[in-house]
């Protein structure tokens, strides 16, 4: 069975949010249109205490899109985005979310980032989403969202080492730098994954 996934479309993603992906509303129409042809419709929401290691403002002297280490590992510092709670980490209301069946959160420990919607950055928690899938009998993943080289990729990759088929829909996500996702889409397709367009489904 195949499952679609929407990986973090909210406010902060869009192009007024606080990290505002270009393009991003673009690829709203396109999830919205795709979900008839899935029997499973699941979504993943970036959701930040305050306090987010990933956060520049809490790195005193340390400026935005910069690196620090953040749990041991390269972290990129981005602006706020995300705060639970708030409006910019709401799901945008043009997204249909009437057929998702549940929503998995990620990022909301303040000593790691989760850009993947499986696992944190490091590893070393499951946000339960395989598991998940696997109950519902799902063999194929396909997914959509912000950002492509992001959330959507590192998403991507978890999902091929779960061994799940995995399809990324390329006109239903948008980079946050088309360079970074270039490289992203080459490192998804070297582990097996495709991209594919939603005018293939
Ligand atoms: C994301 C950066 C930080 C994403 C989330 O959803 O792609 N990017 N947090
Ligand atoms: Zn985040």
């Amino acid at each position: 069975m195949r499952a679609l996934l929407l990986v973090d479309v909210q406010y902060d993603f869009l192009p007024d949010g606080a990290l505002g992906v270009p393009d991003g509303d673009q690829i709203i129409p396109v999830l919205n249109k795709v979900q008839e042809k899935f029997p499973l419709v699941v979504a993943t929401q970036d959701w930040h205490p305050q306090n987010h290691g990933s956060f520049a403002s809490n790195h005193p002297g340390k400026k935005q899109f910069e690196t620090t280490e953040l749990g041991g590992l390269e972290q990129i510092l981005w602006p706020d985005h995300c705060v639970n709670g708030t409006r910019g980490a709401e799901f945008s209301r043009d997204l249909n979310m009437h057929a998702v069946e549940a929503i998995f959160r990620k990022g909301t420990d303040p000593r790691i980032d989760s850009y993947s919607g499986f696992f944190d950055n490091g590893k070393k928690k499951s946000t339960g989403l395989a598991d998940y899938l696997k109950g519902r009998g799902v063999t194929s993943v396909y997914m959509g969202g912000l950002a492509a080289d992001f959330c959507v990729g590192f998403t991507a990759l978890d999902s091929k080492e779960c061994g799940f088929e995995t399809f990324v829909l390329e006109d239903a996500t948008r980079p946050i730098d088309p360079e970074g996702w270039t490289k992203m889409k080459q490192s998804i397709l070297d582990n097996g994954g495709k991209i594919i367009s939603s005018s293939d489904l």
